[in-house]
């Protein structure tokens, strides 16, 4: 091949590199909440549901219990023997659900000439890179715990920019039902893929999910089909960036629940 040739199919090698980040996840060992005492969490960081793999930056990680609708935040410790974030919330109040919460504010991180590297474009292009795309990758994720007949916690709205609130209870369901969910995308009805899966579903392969449907006009019926821990997904590529930092945002988001 000519050098030409070359350089072209390296580009566009790099420009199909999968867009599948790492996706952000919460487990934890047990779903029994005890009133006013601590209660273990993580947070995963996986190309598999939910076998964590990556330890992600602390500082570009928030995770907590979610009080009176807002984010309490707990201290995070790196678990770097079983690649997740450890941490723990005191819940207060256990009439209804709770919920914990992990976000990750994405670096700016771009495909370069000399590979993936974090920084913003500007930056890396002062360093004489050649920078052929630059993203940012924002995850929420949100797990349910405690949940109870009668309850109305599950469905809080928190205003992520891309969240899904549930419309089923998920104490309500169990295998063969459908978990109806509202899904938003900067306040607005989200019409795209949801992607929906269960803990132990797949253990071999990377990025594969149990069910696949769209939402249309914010809402997505997932079909339940076995009991376990539960993940819906949805995800926004391409929004508008920020000139010289990232030219595209992305906003991958989880809602994580129990079926019985
Ligand atoms: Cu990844």
């Amino acid at each position: 091949m000519s050098k030409r040739i070359i350089a072209i199919a390296l580009v566009l090698s790099l420009l199909v590199l999968p867009a599948s980040a790492h996706e952000l996840t919460i487990k934890a060992s047990s779903n029994e909440m005890k009133e006013g005492q601590a209660f273990h969490a993580t947070v995963q960081s996986a190309h598999k549901f939910i076998i964590p793999e990556e330890v992600e930056i602390l500082s570009r990680v928030k995770a907590g219990i979610i009080e009176d609708g807002k984010l309490i935040e707990s201290e995070l410790k790196a678990n770097d023997p079983e690649l997740c974030i450890d941490f723990s919330v005191t819940p207060k109040d256990l009439s209804g659900s709770v919920m914990l919460v992990a976000i990750k504010d994405g670096e700016s991180w771009c495909v370069t000439n000399e590979g993936g590297k974090s920084g913003a474009r500007k930056d890396l292009e002062a360093q004489g890179l050649k920078v052929l795309s630059a993203n940012k990758y924002d995850k929420y994720a949100k797990a349910i715990f405690n949940t109870s007949k009668g309850d109305k916690n599950f469905s809080q709205v928190l205003g992520h920019p891309l969240e899904l609130i549930p419309i089923t209870n998920p104490a309500d369901l169990k295998a063969g039902d459908y978990f109806d969910v509202k899904i938003l995308l900067n306040g607005q009805p989200y019409t795209g893929p949801v992607w929906a899966t269960y803990d132990g579903f797949v253990k071999e392969y990377e990025n594969s999910y149990a069910y696949y449907t769209e939402a249309e006009n914010g809402i997505a019926h997932v079909k339940i089909t076995a009991p376990g821990w539960w993940g819906v997904r949805a995800a926004q590529s391409g929004l508008p960036g920020v000139q010289g930092d990232y030219d595209n945002l992305n906003l991958r988001a989880f809602v994580l629940f129990e079926v019985k």
